[in-house]
């Protein structure tokens, strides 16, 4: 495996950042999961983008243009033989000193790892996932806002631990007005009499590119789609359910903290909403091998 770090390809044993770097010292930092499919970096311009926004939210700057990183991506993929799989991409504050202030770190290292991926097993995605809602709240707006996606997840950590303890693969997480905002590692997704309906952004959900991707695919095939406020109840009588992330693509839903969803069975809209996701994996995002 060869890993970028800071313009340079390294082999993995000797991919290395300093026990200063304040990444490591404080989760100071942002970062990216992207996938490739059909040798092309899925909405990369996309993640690119949401990079800079999460950097610009921490003051962070990225010591390269958008484009400088497009490139870098997609030439770490083309290094690896890579035409399908997944790419964490990572800003970190850099180098420092022990006191947590980031003036002391004059320059950000990005860093490129392309690999392969591991996947839900084809069993969640045949008869959906059983989740449950945990105690542990989605970190509030006003502190480290849930739209930057930094390097500090332990919030989301906490909440996973919770979701293991309970024997399940994936847990909701609440705001603190009791609202749904998403899941430890993806967006929440309901469908109630044909309508499709997702948390807002302010109720504490990542600005997901696959929820956008879904919401597109919605909008192309007439399904009527809304951001409102939801409660567990909303979720408890939906007809289906799925979550959508990089990693999981769209993964559906059948039972929450016991309540089953609509009949128990992956819906027809999810279905559908899945078929017109998997079209779009094979046209968009820069090419890897011209
Ligand atoms: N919410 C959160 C908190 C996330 O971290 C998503 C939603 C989905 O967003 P995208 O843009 O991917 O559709 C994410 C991203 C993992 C893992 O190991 C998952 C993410 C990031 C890093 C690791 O499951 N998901």
């Amino acid at each position: 495996m060869k890993i970028y770090i800071d313009g340079q390809f390294y082999s993995e044993a000797d991919a290395k950042i300093s026990v200063f770097d304040h990444g490591l010292l404080y989760g100071d930092g942002v970062f990216e999961g992207i996938r490739m499919y059909h040798n092309r970096v899925f909405k990369l311009r996309e993640h690119i983008e949401r990079l800079f926004w999460s950097a610009k939210a921490l003051l962070l700057e990225i010591p390269m243009t958008p484009q400088e990183l497009i490139d870098a991506t997609v030439e770490t993929c083309r290094q690896n033989g890579l035409r399908d799989g997944y790419i964490r991409l990572l800003v970190t504050r850099g180098k420092g000193t022990l006191g947590l202030d980031p003036r002391r770190c004059p320059k950000a290292s990005v860093i490129i790892i392309a690999s392969t991926i591991q996947l839900y097993p084809e069993k969640y995605y045949q008869e959906g996932l059983t989740i449950v809602t945990v105690p542990t709240t989605r970190n509030l707006v006003n502190s480290v806002n849930p739209a930057i996606k930094s390097l500090n997840y332990l919030n989301n950590i906490l909440a996973r631990i919770e979701a293991n303890n309970a024997g399940v693969e994936e847990a909701i997480m609440l705001n603190s007005d009791g609202f749904v905002a998403e899941c430890t590692g993806d967006n929440v997704f309901i469908v109630q009499k044909g309508k499709l309906f997702t948390p807002p952004l302010s109720a504490g959900a990542l600005y997901g590119i696959t929820r956008n991707t879904v919401l597109d695919a919605a909008r192309e095939l007439g399904i009527p789609a809304a951001e409102p406020q939801l409660t567990r109840y909303d979720v408890y009588i939906a007809d289906e359910m799925f979550l959508t992330g990089t990693a999981a693509e769209m993964v559906p839903v059948v039972k929450v903290d016991g309540r089953v969803i609509g009949d128990g069975k992956p819906g027809p809209v999810t279905a559908k909403l899945l078929a017109a996701f998997r079209e779009k994996t094979k046209t968009d995002g820069e090419v890897i091998f011209p």
